[in-house]
């Protein structure tokens, strides 16, 4: 089959090569990906993407986690083209600003928690968290307290791949890769029970991963930390749920030290859990909030930083200019498309209308998975799931060779036309928000079939 993209017309061998001769994959071991070749996908609609042989596969992870509207609204591309033809570009520095940004400024205080009402707009959500590194240290400079620099974060946690990005987040091969972290960010363990909860039971353990960040704020000085980042559901480590105790005692903490909270919504926001927002769905009242994926759906590169009304006064009115911003931060054909797709997700009640109906759906149903003897551990919340592996499902066990269990498995799911990502032994879910119940059930019938062939590679039974 043949693929023509401006005016080229080449089949799937020849793009392939050109892939392989100048293209530069993310995350991508290109040794192993030029030995087969890369999937070439050529066009996408609701939940499901097709690739270059005609084949259609069910995409339950939205892309990277951010097609919360699906595929195809056509509203969107309308939204980037009119934008187009008015004005296709202009900055926000130096006194200026347009239409497209205020409006969605003004959308973003609205759909967010009542005491987020301004907004700082970026690229993505690295950069969303650069933002958060130089706000919360400038903050604090304007509040006369410089020494707070430090930031906690934790383990396993991911909050994008700048060099910013990657010292906040946990991931320690990111780490390995380019002298990271930068100096000032520290990491606590994480409130991932499974793993890490030993003979605990979950609420006890959650605490007890809570009260790691008082004793890090109390081993480095209250009088040294800016700020706490973390998902309110870890995304990228494995849709990791952290038991109820866990955020309101970190809540607790942030409080009595003047930490400053910062969620990390970039996964967890427009609509992932079931509610608008994680801070929402767990109770927080961060005093950032990181966004991006779901903000634009994806159709658009935009992230940004919300920000509260009282730490906004301060860097608004107490300390002149914050020396910070990008060429494209505020992009009007971005703000454009991030506005068009959020009003589609609130007139349309897309999130409300998941957690009502098809939420509730595929907790149940994978949940069916429990039983299954591969799995130690099925979970999530609102649209995002995990099934964890483990070779003794009893005592938690985990395999000997940690993420081939995964790596198989996903790769009976592409066989079988389903894309689910794994993240160590865990098989993750993270469909488009308008996902029904019947592509649910086609979801259960493809990952049983993979978990099956899985288990019968493994020789377990
Ligand atoms: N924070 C969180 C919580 C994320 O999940 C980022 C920040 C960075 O966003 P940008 O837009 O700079 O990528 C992310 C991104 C994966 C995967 O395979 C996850 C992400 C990105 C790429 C791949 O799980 N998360």
């Amino acid at each position: 089959m043949t693929m023509t993209q401006h005016g080229r017309n080449l089949d799937t061998e020849q793009w392939q090569e050109l892939d392989r001769l100048h293209h530069l994959h993310p995350f991508t071991d290109s040794k192993a990906l030029h030995g087969k070749g890369s999937r070439i996908i050529t066009r996408a609609e609701g939940v499901y993407i097709w690739d270059s042989d005609g084949r259609r596969i069910l995409d339950a992870m939205a892309g990277l986690w951010c097609v919360n509207i699906g595929y195809g609204r056509e509203e969107l591309a309308r939204a980037a083209y009119e934008q187009m033809q008015q004005l296709p570009y202009y900055n926000n520095f130096f006194q200026t600003t347009h239409p497209p940004a205020v409006d969605l400024a003004e959308l973003l205080s609205q759909v967010t928690p009542a005491h987020l009402n301004h907004v700082f707009f970026t690229n993505s959500g690295s950069e969303a968290n650069d933002t958060v590194v130089r706000m919360v240290r400038r903050y604090w400079d304007i509040k006369g307290q410089s020494a707070r620099k430090v930031i906690i974060s934790r383990e396993n946690a991911y909050h994008g791949s700048t060099v910013a990005g990657a010292s906040l987040g946990g991931m320690k091969p990111m780490h390995r890769q380019g002298g990271l972290p930068i100096p000032d960010i520290e990491h606590i363990t994480q409130p991932y029970w499974y793993a890490l909860g030993g003979e605990q039971a979950p609420e006890e353990f959650g605490l007890q991963a809570a009260r790691a960040l008082e004793e890090k704020i109390r081993a480095l000085g209250a009088n040294r930390v800016a700020a706490f980042i973390a998902e309110p559901i870890q995304g990228a480590g494995g849709v990791i749920v952290p038991p109820r105790s866990y955020w309101p005692e970190i809540s607790r903490i942030c409080k009595k030290y003047d930490v400053l909270l910062v969620a990390d919504e970039v996964v967890c926001g427009f609509g992932r859990t079931g509610k608008w927002f994680g801070s929402e769905y767990f109770g927080l009242q961060p005093d950032l909030m990181a966004i991006a994926k779901g903000l634009s759906s994806g159709y658009q590169p935009i992230g940004g930083v919300m920000v509260s009304d009282a730490m906004a006064d301060v860097l608004n009115y107490q300390g002149g200019e914050f020396q910070h911003g990008f060429t494209y931060s505020g992009h009007p054909v971005c703000c454009a498309v991030a506005a068009a797709n959020i009003r589609i997700l609130r007139d349309e009640r897309i999130i409300e209308r998941a957690e009502e109906q098809t939420v509730p759906y595929l907790q149940a149903r994978i949940r069916e998975f429990e039983s299954h003897p591969l799995v130690g551990e099925v979970r999530g919340a609102g649209m995002l799931g995990a099934v964890q592996f483990a070779k003794d499902k009893r005592s938690r066990r985990p395999f000997d060779s940690p993420g081939e269990a995964g790596n198989l498995c996903k790769d009976h799911c592409m066989d079988n036309d389903l894309v689910m990502r794994a993240v160590g032994d865990s098989m993750i879910l993270s469909p488009p928000l308008i996902i029904s119940k019947t592509e649910i059930d086609e979801i259960m019938e493809k990952a049983t079939l993979a978990i099956d062939l899985t288990a019968r590679d493994l020789g377990i039974s």
